[in-house]
């Protein structure tokens, strides 16, 4: 096989795209996968301030890569979940990849920081690891993008990660989180613009991408996310994809182009009745947001 850009030889197939690349060839394309995504979604301009949120995996230093070899200004943020060896590993390979490249990176550690980790907090809370986990990384993420001054939080969340969510959200027709499943969040009630730069792209470029870069990220997947429900949607969607080459991506952009808005309603009826946490002040339907009751009994198990 030949790749599609140069006609030297391919060393990756996208059967999704019927091409094969090179290795040079197709680190450009996912570099314009990803301008292709920011421009079509008006994720971000020029000149605005971007925290990447980094994992130590294969997504989130990909994206990291890219958009400064994008020429966007930004920084990345890790948080330590306290999750053993994983997360010990996983900053390593974070720190790792800041220092090649000399960009500057945030960290905050839950159990130094906030006096509780993931396997803890999540039991004292009686919340699975995943749901405490997500939503201590949702509220930990923006309140750092607000007090660094930053314009907008990138994710690294793929086509495989968002085309999953999707299915489980079609499953069971969660009709409110239809209508926020957007590769771009925009700003207000106190949130910074969240944006999914990576949604064109699979788990297996961003992968593939990593070694023709030769960046080194945590190949081990999180203890915790065994039972987690998104890993069985993966593997059926993959199933599809196999049989039907680039059904994964028109699942999630066709429902883009002509469905979201269906949902949009609900979504924005949901987010009108949102008020301040009496607590830290974020947007929360109740009294107090999730993020404060999970710290508040995480914090007194731990005491
Ligand atoms: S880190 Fe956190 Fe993931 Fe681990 S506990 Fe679940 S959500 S699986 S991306
Ligand atoms: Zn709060």
């Amino acid at each position: 096989m030949k790749c599609r850009r140069c006609k030297g030889p391919a060393v990756i197939e996208l059967r999704r795209h019927n091409a094969g690349f090179c290795g040079d060839c197709f680190v450009h394309h996912c570099r314009e996968q990803v301008r292709r995504a920011i421009d079509e979604h008006r994720m971000m301009a020029a000149g605005e301030r971007v925290l990447v949120a980094v994992s130590g995996g294969k997504d989130s230093l990909a994206l990291w890569d890219i958009l400064i070899e994008l020429g966007y200004s930004v920084d990345g943020l890790y948080l330590g979940l306290g999750i053993g060896e994983y997360s010990a590993s996983s900053g390593d390979h974070t720190r790792a990849f800041a220092a090649r490249r000399g960009a500057h990176l945030i960290e905050i550690d839950l159990p130094t920081d906030l006096g509780f980790d993931i396997p803890n907090g999540s039991r004292a809370a009686k919340r699975v690891p995943c749901s405490a986990c997500g939503l201590s990384k949702r509220h930990l993420f923006n309140q750092a993008a607000v007090d660094g001054g930053y314009d907008v939080v990138a994710t690294g969340h793929n086509l495989d990660d968002e085309a999953a969510v999707l299915f489980g959200n079609v499953l069971r027709w969660n009709i409110e989180y239809l209508g926020r499943q957007l590769p771009v969040l925009a700003a207000g009630l106190g949130f910074v613009r969240k944006v999914k730069p990576l949604v064109r792209l699979g788990e297996r470029e961003m992968a593939a991408y990593c070694i023709l870069r030769g960046i080194d990220y945590i190949v081990e997947e999180c203890p915790m996310a065994e039972g987690n429900r998104h890993l069985a949607y993966k593997e059926a969607l993959n199933d599809i994809e196999e049989r039907s080459p680039g059904a994964k991506a028109a699942f999630y952009f066709e429902f883009l182009e002509k469905a979201s808005h269906l949902f949009q309603a609900t979504a924005d009826a949901t987010r009108a009745e949102l008020r301040p946490c009496s607590s830290c002040g974020s947007a929360t339907p109740g009294d107090t947001c999730a993020f404060c009751k999970l710290r508040a009994r995480a914090g007194a198990a731990s005491s």
